[in-house]
């Protein structure tokens, strides 16, 4: 019985210690740094939002559909990126932004045009 007990202490320390050095990133939330996204691709269903969060030591960006730095023009993109002006997000910033149609979206930001993340939008 005290055999079981220390294996379990085991298994719990070994998991502890795995939960700490893994940074998890819940699947809505697209992470950005001062020129970078901290990810590739977010996935959400269709009508639920992504979290763009800006930390808090990141830069002001603007954030569109579209690649290289480059908006373009999108069926079913949400209004606050599928213009050319972007949509502004500044350090210690979260912006949700709801994605309503299924589809694949890349987004891009016209201040850091090597920033780039595909938005997977599930039915
Ligand atoms: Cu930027």
């Amino acid at each position: 019985m005290k055999r079981v007990g220390i294996v379990a202490l085991t298994l719990l320390a070994l998991f502890v210690v795995g939960c700490s050095r893994t940074k998890i990133i819940p699947h809505d939330e697209a992470h950005m740094s001062g020129s970078s996204f901290l990810q590739s691709s977010v996935t959400v269903k269709a009508g639920q939002a992504v979290k763009f969060i800006d930390a808090s030591d990141g830069a002001p960006h603007k954030l569109v559909i579209g690649t290289n730095g480059t908006w373009t023009a999108t069926d079913g993109a949400p209004s606050q990126l599928n213009n050319s002006a972007g949509m502004s997000i500044n350090p210690g910033q979260t912006i949700d932004v709801v994605f309503s149609t299924p589809g694949t979206y890349p987004v891009t930001c016209t201040v850091h045009p090597a920033m780039q993340l595909t938005v997977t939008v599930t039915p």
